[in-house]
Protein backbone atom coordinates (compact mmCIF):
# COMPACT_ATOMS: atom_id res chain seq x y z
CA UNK A 1 0.00 0.00 0.00
CA UNK A 2 1.26 3.62 -0.75
CA UNK A 3 -0.03 6.66 1.07
CA UNK A 4 -1.07 9.80 -0.76
CA UNK A 5 -2.22 13.14 -0.71
CA UNK A 6 -4.20 14.83 -3.44
CA UNK A 7 -2.61 18.71 -4.33
CA UNK A 8 -4.30 20.68 -7.03
CA UNK A 9 -0.77 22.46 -8.19
CA UNK A 10 0.83 25.47 -7.13
CA UNK A 11 -1.34 28.77 -7.05
CA UNK A 12 -4.39 26.38 -6.97
CA UNK A 13 -3.94 25.01 -3.91
CA UNK A 14 -4.02 26.58 0.22
CA UNK A 15 -1.86 23.64 0.58
CA UNK A 16 2.13 23.14 -0.24
CA UNK A 17 4.57 20.56 -1.40
CA UNK A 18 6.66 21.47 1.88
CA UNK A 19 3.60 20.91 3.98
CA UNK A 20 2.54 17.76 2.27
CA UNK A 21 6.13 16.77 2.45
CA UNK A 22 6.07 16.38 6.25
CA UNK A 23 3.09 14.44 7.14
CA UNK A 24 4.53 11.09 7.90
CA UNK A 25 4.03 8.23 5.08
CA UNK A 26 2.87 10.03 2.20
CA UNK A 27 5.12 9.27 -0.58
CA UNK A 28 2.44 10.07 -3.59
CA UNK A 29 0.76 12.69 -5.12
CA UNK A 30 -2.43 12.36 -6.44
CA UNK A 31 -2.14 15.38 -8.90
CA UNK A 32 -3.62 16.57 -11.84
CA UNK A 33 -3.22 19.43 -14.76
CA UNK A 34 -6.09 21.25 -14.01
CA UNK A 35 -6.31 23.76 -16.85
CA UNK A 36 -6.99 20.94 -19.48
CA UNK A 37 -10.48 20.72 -20.60
CA UNK A 38 -11.91 17.78 -20.76
CA UNK A 39 -10.66 16.22 -24.37
CA UNK A 40 -7.51 18.07 -24.54
CA UNK A 41 -3.95 16.54 -24.81
CA UNK A 42 -2.13 16.43 -21.73
CA UNK A 43 1.37 17.53 -23.31
CA UNK A 44 5.00 16.13 -22.21
CA UNK A 45 6.30 19.38 -21.55
CA UNK A 46 3.74 20.50 -19.12
CA UNK A 47 3.57 16.90 -17.63
CA UNK A 48 7.37 17.20 -17.39
CA UNK A 49 6.52 20.62 -15.29
CA UNK A 50 4.64 18.93 -12.61
CA UNK A 51 7.73 16.42 -12.43
CA UNK A 52 10.20 18.92 -11.66
CA UNK A 53 8.22 20.44 -8.78
CA UNK A 54 7.60 17.12 -6.90
CA UNK A 55 10.91 16.13 -7.70
CA UNK A 56 12.36 18.91 -5.64
CA UNK A 57 10.45 17.13 -2.62
CA UNK A 58 11.18 13.34 -3.09
CA UNK A 59 7.58 12.62 -4.13
CA UNK A 60 6.30 10.42 -6.62
CA UNK A 61 3.50 11.44 -9.34
CA UNK A 62 1.72 7.60 -10.03
CA UNK A 63 -1.61 8.53 -9.48
CA UNK A 64 -3.61 10.84 -11.50
CA UNK A 65 -6.83 12.29 -10.72
CA UNK A 66 -8.07 13.09 -12.81
CA UNK A 67 -8.43 12.87 -16.77
CA UNK A 68 -11.78 13.61 -17.23
CA UNK A 69 -14.05 12.51 -19.88
CA UNK A 70 -15.55 14.58 -22.54
CA UNK A 71 -18.80 14.62 -22.65
CA UNK A 72 -19.35 13.47 -26.31
CA UNK A 73 -17.84 10.08 -24.76
CA UNK A 74 -20.57 9.54 -22.11
CA UNK A 75 -23.35 10.37 -24.70
CA UNK A 76 -21.95 8.17 -27.58
CA UNK A 77 -21.93 10.92 -30.82
CA UNK A 78 -19.98 10.60 -33.65
CA UNK A 79 -17.09 13.03 -32.20
CA UNK A 80 -16.47 10.61 -29.05
CA UNK A 81 -13.79 8.55 -31.27
CA UNK A 82 -11.84 11.95 -31.70
CA UNK A 83 -11.76 12.81 -28.15
CA UNK A 84 -11.09 8.90 -27.49
CA UNK A 85 -8.02 9.12 -29.67
CA UNK A 86 -6.67 11.95 -27.45
CA UNK A 87 -7.77 10.36 -24.29
CA UNK A 88 -5.33 7.61 -25.09
CA UNK A 89 -2.34 10.05 -26.44
CA UNK A 90 -2.48 11.65 -23.00
CA UNK A 91 -2.14 8.04 -21.32
CA UNK A 92 0.56 7.57 -23.39
CA UNK A 93 2.25 10.64 -22.86
CA UNK A 94 1.57 10.15 -18.87
CA UNK A 95 3.27 6.97 -19.06
CA UNK A 96 6.63 8.65 -19.97
CA UNK A 97 6.39 9.81 -16.74
CA UNK A 98 5.91 6.41 -14.81
CA UNK A 99 2.42 7.23 -14.03
CA UNK A 100 0.29 3.71 -12.86
CA UNK A 101 -3.17 4.84 -12.18
CA UNK A 102 -5.54 6.99 -13.94
CA UNK A 103 -8.82 8.08 -12.30
CA UNK A 104 -11.64 9.39 -13.64
CA UNK A 105 -15.58 9.10 -13.70
CA UNK A 106 -18.67 8.52 -16.16
CA UNK A 107 -20.78 10.70 -14.49
CA UNK A 108 -22.92 12.90 -16.49
CA UNK A 109 -22.47 16.37 -16.37
CA UNK A 110 -22.00 16.86 -12.23
CA UNK A 111 -19.30 15.25 -10.65
CA UNK A 112 -19.53 14.87 -7.06
CA UNK A 113 -22.33 17.14 -5.57
CA UNK A 114 -23.06 18.34 -2.20
CA UNK A 115 -25.65 21.12 -0.68
CA UNK A 116 -23.53 22.61 1.86
CA UNK A 117 -19.70 22.79 1.51
CA UNK A 118 -19.06 24.64 5.12
CA UNK A 119 -21.56 22.76 7.24
CA UNK A 120 -21.03 23.13 11.18
CA UNK A 121 -20.20 19.80 13.28
CA UNK A 122 -21.16 20.10 16.84
CA UNK A 123 -16.95 20.47 17.80
CA UNK A 124 -16.94 23.88 15.50
CA UNK A 125 -15.24 22.40 12.83
CA UNK A 126 -17.65 22.31 9.21
CA UNK A 127 -17.33 19.54 6.53
CA UNK A 128 -19.48 19.09 3.42
CA UNK A 129 -22.81 17.97 4.15
CA UNK A 130 -25.55 16.88 1.85
CA UNK A 131 -29.44 17.39 2.18
CA UNK A 132 -31.65 15.60 0.54
CA UNK A 133 -34.84 17.72 -0.06
CA UNK A 134 -32.33 20.35 -1.21
CA UNK A 135 -31.66 18.52 -4.54
CA UNK A 136 -34.72 19.40 -6.96
CA UNK A 137 -34.99 19.60 -10.41
CA UNK A 138 -33.69 22.44 -11.30
CA UNK A 139 -29.71 22.10 -10.54
CA UNK A 140 -28.76 25.99 -11.44
CA UNK A 141 -29.39 27.05 -8.03
CA UNK A 142 -27.31 23.99 -6.75
CA UNK A 143 -24.88 25.40 -9.33
CA UNK A 144 -25.17 29.00 -8.90
CA UNK A 145 -24.84 28.39 -4.82
CA UNK A 146 -21.27 26.00 -5.62
CA UNK A 147 -19.70 28.53 -7.70
CA UNK A 148 -19.66 31.64 -5.06
CA UNK A 149 -18.89 29.05 -2.23
CA UNK A 150 -15.89 27.72 -3.51
CA UNK A 151 -14.19 30.86 -3.30
CA UNK A 152 -12.29 31.48 -6.33
CA UNK A 153 -11.03 27.77 -6.22
CA UNK A 154 -12.67 26.13 -8.90
CA UNK A 155 -14.12 22.56 -8.18
CA UNK A 156 -13.60 19.87 -10.45
CA UNK A 157 -16.58 18.90 -12.50
CA UNK A 158 -18.25 22.55 -11.48
CA UNK A 159 -16.23 24.75 -13.38
CA UNK A 160 -17.97 27.83 -14.52
CA UNK A 161 -17.40 27.85 -18.51
CA UNK A 162 -19.36 24.34 -17.83
CA UNK A 163 -22.07 25.87 -15.28
CA UNK A 164 -22.84 28.58 -17.88
CA UNK A 165 -23.54 25.40 -20.34
CA UNK A 166 -25.36 23.42 -18.04
CA UNK A 167 -28.91 23.99 -20.08
CA UNK A 168 -27.16 22.84 -23.60
CA UNK A 169 -25.34 19.97 -21.53
CA UNK A 170 -28.90 18.65 -20.24
CA UNK A 171 -30.64 18.98 -23.93
CA UNK A 172 -27.66 16.71 -25.24
CA UNK A 173 -28.02 13.90 -22.51
CA UNK A 174 -31.81 13.79 -22.81
CA UNK A 175 -31.95 10.63 -24.84
CA UNK A 176 -29.12 8.96 -22.92
CA UNK A 177 -30.76 6.56 -20.35
CA UNK A 178 -28.74 4.14 -17.86
CA UNK A 179 -28.45 1.26 -20.31
CA UNK A 180 -26.65 3.77 -23.14
CA UNK A 181 -24.07 4.96 -20.58
CA UNK A 182 -23.78 1.19 -19.74
CA UNK A 183 -22.84 0.88 -23.59
CA UNK A 184 -20.74 4.28 -23.70
CA UNK A 185 -18.68 3.03 -21.14
CA UNK A 186 -17.71 -0.50 -22.28
CA UNK A 187 -17.50 1.35 -26.08
CA UNK A 188 -14.18 3.84 -24.32
CA UNK A 189 -13.04 1.11 -21.83
CA UNK A 190 -12.18 -1.38 -24.94
CA UNK A 191 -10.91 1.02 -27.05
CA UNK A 192 -8.14 1.89 -23.90
CA UNK A 193 -7.33 -1.11 -22.75
CA UNK A 194 -5.01 -2.58 -25.21
CA UNK A 195 -2.80 0.73 -24.52
CA UNK A 196 -3.49 0.08 -20.57
CA UNK A 197 -1.82 -2.97 -20.88
CA UNK A 198 1.44 -1.46 -23.20
CA UNK A 199 1.58 1.63 -20.80
CA UNK A 200 1.14 -0.12 -17.63
CA UNK A 201 -1.29 2.35 -16.51
CA UNK A 202 -4.80 1.20 -14.81
CA UNK A 203 -7.58 2.75 -15.29
CA UNK A 204 -9.72 3.33 -12.14
CA UNK A 205 -13.32 4.49 -12.03
CA UNK A 206 -14.43 6.38 -9.09
CA UNK A 207 -18.08 5.92 -8.28
CA UNK A 208 -21.11 8.27 -8.53
CA UNK A 209 -21.65 10.48 -5.61
CA UNK A 210 -24.19 10.58 -4.22
CA UNK A 211 -24.45 6.74 -5.49
CA UNK A 212 -28.16 7.44 -6.82
CA UNK A 213 -29.39 9.27 -9.53
CA UNK A 214 -29.59 12.92 -9.34
CA UNK A 215 -31.44 15.91 -11.75
CA UNK A 216 -32.93 13.01 -13.32
CA UNK A 217 -29.93 12.22 -14.63
CA UNK A 218 -28.33 8.86 -14.28
CA UNK A 219 -25.93 7.02 -12.28
CA UNK A 220 -24.22 4.01 -13.11
CA UNK A 221 -21.61 2.87 -10.21
CA UNK A 222 -23.81 3.13 -7.07
CA UNK A 223 -23.17 -0.66 -4.77
CA UNK A 224 -22.29 -3.54 -5.04
CA UNK A 225 -24.32 -5.02 -8.16
CA UNK A 226 -23.05 -2.54 -10.46
CA UNK A 227 -19.75 -2.39 -9.37
CA UNK A 228 -19.59 -6.31 -10.17
CA UNK A 229 -21.40 -5.55 -13.22
CA UNK A 230 -18.74 -2.86 -14.42
CA UNK A 231 -15.73 -5.15 -13.68
CA UNK A 232 -17.30 -8.31 -15.61
CA UNK A 233 -18.44 -6.08 -18.44
CA UNK A 234 -14.95 -5.58 -19.35
CA UNK A 235 -13.01 -8.24 -17.36
CA UNK A 236 -9.32 -6.93 -17.78
CA UNK A 237 -7.13 -6.18 -15.04
CA UNK A 238 -6.16 -2.82 -16.17
CA UNK A 239 -10.45 -2.54 -15.83
CA UNK A 240 -10.08 -1.54 -12.25
CA UNK A 241 -12.08 0.90 -9.68
CA UNK A 242 -10.85 3.79 -7.03
CA UNK A 243 -13.19 2.38 -4.57
CA UNK A 244 -14.44 5.71 -2.90
CA UNK A 245 -15.81 4.35 0.86
CA UNK A 246 -17.99 7.54 0.91
CA UNK A 247 -18.90 7.45 -1.88
CA UNK A 248 -20.67 4.65 -1.62
CA UNK A 249 -21.15 4.44 2.08
CA UNK A 250 -23.07 7.44 1.47
CA UNK A 251 -25.83 4.85 0.91
CA UNK A 252 -26.10 2.60 4.27
CA UNK A 253 -27.16 -0.23 2.34
CA UNK A 254 -24.05 -0.36 0.75
CA UNK A 255 -21.00 -2.29 2.92
CA UNK A 256 -17.53 -1.00 1.74
CA UNK A 257 -15.57 -3.44 3.15
CA UNK A 258 -17.79 -6.37 1.51
CA UNK A 259 -16.74 -4.89 -1.85
CA UNK A 260 -13.21 -4.69 -0.95
CA UNK A 261 -13.20 -8.70 0.16
CA UNK A 262 -15.07 -9.51 -2.94
CA UNK A 263 -13.18 -7.35 -5.54
CA UNK A 264 -9.71 -6.26 -3.95
CA UNK A 265 -7.36 -7.31 -7.24
CA UNK A 266 -9.64 -4.60 -8.97
CA UNK A 267 -8.93 -1.98 -6.95
CA UNK A 268 -6.24 0.34 -8.01
CA UNK A 269 -6.60 3.18 -5.89
CA UNK A 270 -9.05 3.67 -2.40
CA UNK A 271 -10.39 6.80 -1.63
CA UNK A 272 -11.17 6.37 2.42
CA UNK A 273 -13.29 8.89 4.29
CA UNK A 274 -16.39 8.45 6.73
CA UNK A 275 -19.76 9.54 6.51
CA UNK A 276 -22.58 10.00 9.22
CA UNK A 277 -26.26 9.39 7.99
CA UNK A 278 -29.31 10.97 9.23
CA UNK A 279 -32.20 8.70 9.09
CA UNK A 280 -34.24 11.37 6.28
CA UNK A 281 -31.83 10.32 3.57
CA UNK A 282 -29.25 13.28 4.69
CA UNK A 283 -25.08 12.72 5.09
CA UNK A 284 -22.59 14.75 6.69
CA UNK A 285 -18.69 13.96 6.01
CA UNK A 286 -17.31 13.59 9.30
CA UNK A 287 -13.61 12.48 10.50
CA UNK A 288 -11.71 9.66 9.56
CA UNK A 289 -12.05 7.70 13.25
CA UNK A 290 -14.32 4.94 12.76
CA UNK A 291 -16.78 5.91 16.02
CA UNK A 292 -17.06 9.23 14.12
CA UNK A 293 -19.24 7.69 11.25
CA UNK A 294 -20.99 4.78 9.91
CA UNK A 295 -18.92 3.72 6.91
CA UNK A 296 -16.59 1.12 9.02
CA UNK A 297 -13.25 2.57 8.59
CA UNK A 298 -12.21 0.11 10.54
CA UNK A 299 -13.34 -3.11 8.65
CA UNK A 300 -11.99 -0.80 5.60
CA UNK A 301 -8.69 -1.40 6.43
CA UNK A 302 -9.15 -4.59 7.24
CA UNK A 303 -9.96 -6.05 4.37
CA UNK A 304 -7.54 -4.33 2.57
CA UNK A 305 -5.07 -5.71 4.51
CA UNK A 306 -5.93 -9.22 4.83
CA UNK A 307 -6.83 -9.03 1.14
CA UNK A 308 -3.27 -7.95 1.07
CA UNK A 309 -4.32 -4.63 -0.99
CA UNK A 310 -0.85 -3.26 -2.79
CA UNK A 311 -2.56 -0.06 -4.49
CA UNK A 312 -2.49 3.29 -3.14
CA UNK A 313 -4.81 4.98 -0.60
CA UNK A 314 -5.95 8.63 0.28
CA UNK A 315 -7.61 10.47 2.82
CA UNK A 316 -10.02 11.51 0.80
CA UNK A 317 -12.11 14.79 1.92
CA UNK A 318 -11.38 16.23 5.48
CA UNK A 319 -13.35 18.66 7.88
CA UNK A 320 -12.22 22.19 8.14
CA UNK A 321 -10.53 22.44 11.17
CA UNK A 322 -8.51 25.39 13.40
CA UNK A 323 -9.86 27.93 11.08
CA UNK A 324 -8.16 26.60 7.95
CA UNK A 325 -9.23 28.51 4.83
CA UNK A 326 -9.21 26.31 2.02
CA UNK A 327 -10.42 24.40 -1.03
CA UNK A 328 -13.72 22.66 0.42
CA UNK A 329 -12.81 19.29 1.63
CA UNK A 330 -9.11 19.52 0.69
CA UNK A 331 -7.43 21.84 3.76
CA UNK A 332 -4.22 20.15 5.46
CA UNK A 333 -4.97 19.34 8.43
CA UNK A 334 -7.79 17.09 8.65
CA UNK A 335 -6.57 15.50 5.91
CA UNK A 336 -3.14 14.96 7.81
CA UNK A 337 -5.37 13.95 10.98
CA UNK A 338 -6.71 11.13 8.62
CA UNK A 339 -3.28 9.61 7.25
CA UNK A 340 -2.09 9.46 10.63
CA UNK A 341 -5.46 7.79 11.96
CA UNK A 342 -5.09 5.17 8.60
CA UNK A 343 -1.86 4.21 9.12
CA UNK A 344 -2.01 3.75 12.51
CA UNK A 345 -4.70 1.07 11.82
CA UNK A 346 -2.38 -0.75 8.59
CA UNK A 347 0.44 -0.07 10.85
CA UNK A 348 -1.13 -1.74 13.64
CA UNK A 349 -2.51 -4.92 11.63
CA UNK A 350 0.94 -5.24 9.62
CA UNK A 351 2.64 -5.43 13.31
CA UNK A 352 0.21 -8.01 14.31
CA UNK A 353 0.67 -10.16 11.25
CA UNK A 354 4.30 -9.77 10.76
C1 LIG B 1 -14.14 14.39 -4.95
C2 LIG B 1 -13.39 13.51 -5.83
C3 LIG B 1 -14.04 13.40 -7.19
C4 LIG B 1 -13.19 12.54 -8.11
C5 LIG B 1 -13.76 12.37 -9.49
C6 LIG B 1 -12.98 11.37 -10.27
O1 LIG B 1 -13.62 14.91 -4.02
O2 LIG B 1 -13.19 12.29 -5.25
O3 LIG B 1 -14.17 14.68 -7.73
O4 LIG B 1 -11.95 13.16 -8.26
O5 LIG B 1 -15.08 11.97 -9.45
O6 LIG B 1 -13.02 11.69 -11.60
Amino acid sequence: MKMSFRWYGTGNDSVTLSQIKQIPGVEEIVWALHNKQPGEIWEIDEIAEVKKELDEYGLGMEVVESVNVHDDIKIGLDTRDQYIDNYIQTLRNLSQFGVKVVCYNFMPIFDWTRTDLFHPLPDGSTALFYEKNKIKDDPKEMADYILRETKGYTMPGWEPERMEQLSMLFEKYKDVDKETLWENLKYFLEKLMPVCHECGIKMAIHPDDPPWDIFGLPRLIVDEESVTRFLTMVDDPYNCLTLCSGSLGANPNNCVADIIRKHCDRIAFMHIRNVKHYENGDFSEVSHRDQDGDTGILEIVRALHDNGFDGYVRPDHGRHIWNEKCRPGYGLYDRALGIMYLLGCFDMLDRLNG
